[in-house]
C-alpha cells in the first residue's frame, strides 16, 4: 500500500519546495524603473508646469544633453512650456572668484523665499565645464538654500563653447519659469566673455565687489561697469565695514561719469555682508525699484524683445560656424590651406575664399 501510495506521489510535487516565478521581479523591477527615468515629453511638460522639481530637473537633462537623439524631445518640452513663461524678474550677478557670489546668493535667495518668492538659481561658468569645480563648491555655499522647497538650485551647464552653455542657460530659464520659479539668478564667474552671454538674458546685472588695497577701479574692465546695473561691495562686516564703506563711495563716484542708459536708471553702490546678511535687504529694494521703473517705462518689454532677437542671431551663428567647422571635406581642406597661407603659397584672403566656395558648393 505504501509502495504503491509513493508510486502516485511520483507525479504529485513535494511540498516546501517553491514553486518558479513566471516572471522574474527583479527584471520587472528593472524595467519600471527604466519607464520612470525616461517618462514622455508630454508626461514631463505635464509634470513642470504642475511645479514638480524632479520634472523640471529631467527636462533641464534633455535641454542640456548633447545626445542627438534627445534633441526632439528637449525641442518639445521647450515649446510645451515656452507659453507659460516669461513671468519672472532674471536678476545676473557677476565677480571674481572668491568675491562671495554663492554665499550672497544663498542668503539673497532666502531672504526672497521669506517674502513669498519662487527661486530658481542657475550658473555659467565656462571653467567648470572643465574642472566641474562650482558645482560643489556652490552646493556647500547654499547649504540653506538647497533645502528651501521654494528654491530650486541647477549648477552649470557643461558644453564645449560659452555659446552653447549660454543657448541651454536660456532654454533652462522657460523651464524654470513654467516651473513657477518668479525669480531667476544666474551666476557667472567674472572671467572670458560670460558676462556678456549672462547680460544678455538678464533684467538686471549686478557686479559684486569687495573692497581691496584702495584702487578698487583698477583692474576692472570697463565692460563690466557699464553693464552692472549696480555695484554691490560685499563682506562688509567686521574690520572691514569702513574700507568698503569707502569703496562704495568711490564706486559712486565712477558710477555717475559713465553716460546714461536706455532703461533711464542711474546705477548706485552699496555695501552688504553676505554671511551677516546685512543690507541684504536694500540690496533688493534697489532690485524693485529698478523693476518698477523699467516696467513703467516699458524698457523692461523693449530689452526682452531685442535679448531674444540676439539670441536667434546667435544660435544661427553658432550652428552655421560648427557646421561648416564639422564639414568632412573642409576639415582635410582648412589644414591644407592653413599650412599653405603659412608658407606664403596663397593669400589668406583666397585660401579662405576657396574654403567658403567649396562649402557652399557642397
Ligand atoms: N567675511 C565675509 N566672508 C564672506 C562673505 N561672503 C562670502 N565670504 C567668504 O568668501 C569665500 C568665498 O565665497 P563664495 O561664496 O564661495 O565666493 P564665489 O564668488 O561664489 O566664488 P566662486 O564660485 O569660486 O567664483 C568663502 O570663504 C565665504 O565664506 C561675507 O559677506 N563676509
Ligand atoms: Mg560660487
Amino acid at each position: 500500500m505504501n509502495e504503491k501510495q509513493n508510486k502516485k506521489s511520483a507525479l504529485h510535487e513535494k511540498e516546501g519546495i517553491p514553486q518558479p516565478e513566471s516572471f522574474s521581479a527583479s527584471s520587472l523591477e528593472k524595467i519600471s524603473k527604466s519607464r520612470k527615468i525616461q517618462p514622455s515629453a508630454t508626461e514631463l511638460i505635464t509634470g513642470i508646469l504642475a511645479h514638480d522639481k524632479v520634472a523640471l530637473s529631467r527636462g533641464i537633462t534633455l535641454v542640456e544633453s548633447t545626445n542627438l537623439t534627445h534633441l526632439a524631445k528637449a525641442n518639445e518640452i521647450i515649446s510645451g512650456c515656452l507659453p507659460y513663461a516669461n513671468k519672472s524678474v532674471r536678476i545676473g550677478i557677476t565677480g571674481v572668484p572668491g568675491v562671495g557670489k554663492s554665499t550672497f546668493i544663498e542668503s539673497f535667495g532666502k531672504y526672497l523665499t521669506s517674502l513669498g518668492k519662487k527661486v530658481a538659481v542657475l550658473a555659467i561658468d565656462p571653467s567648470s565645464t572643465i574642472s566641474h569645480g562650482s558645482i560643489l563648491g556652490d552646493k556647500t555655499r547654499m547649504e540653506e538654500l538647497v533645502k528651501d522647497e521654494n528654491a530650486y538650485i541647477r549648477p552649470s551647464a557643461s558644453g564645449e563653447t560659452l555659446g552653447g552653455v549660454a543657448r541651454k542657460t536660456r532654454e533652462t530659464i522657460i523651464l524654470c519659469e513654467a516651473a513657477g520659479f518668479d525669480t531667476i539668478i544666474i551666476e557667472t564667474v567674472g572671467v572670458g566673455q560670460s558676462e556678456t552671454a549672462v547680460h544678455s538674458m538678464v533684467d538686471f546685472f549686478l557686479l559684486l565687489k569687495i573692497s581691496g588695497a584702495g584702487d578698487e577701479l583698477q583692474g576692472i574692465k570697463r565692460g563690466i561697469m557699464e553693464m552692472a546695473d549696480a555695484v554691490v561691495i560685499n563682506k562688509a562686516d567686521g574690520d572691514n565695514i569702513n574700507k568698503a564703506k569707502l569703496t562704495k563711495t568711490e564706486f559712486n563716484r565712477a558710477l555717475h561719469l559713465f553716460p546714461a542708459k536706455k532703461s533711464g536708471w542711474i546705477p548706485t553702490a552699496a555695501t552688504c555682508s553676505a554671511i551677516t546678511r546685512e543690507g541684504i535687504d536694500k540690496v533688493w529694494e534697489t532690485i524693485s525699484n529698478y523693476f518698477e521703473l523699467v516696467k513703467a517705462n516699458h524698457y523692461f518689454e523693449e530689452k526682452r524683445k531685442e535679448q531674444n532677437q540676439y539670441w536667434m542671431m546667435e544660435t544661427i551663428n553658432e550652428q552655421l560656424k560648427s557646421n561648416f567647422y564639422n564639414h568632412a571635406d573642409i576639415i582635410k581642406l582648412l589644414e591644407a590651406n592653413k599650412k599653405a597661407v603659412a608658407n606664403n603659397e596663397i593669400s589668406p584672403f583666397a585660401a579662405a575664399m576657396q574654403l567658403l566656395e567649396k562649402y557652399f558648393k557642397k
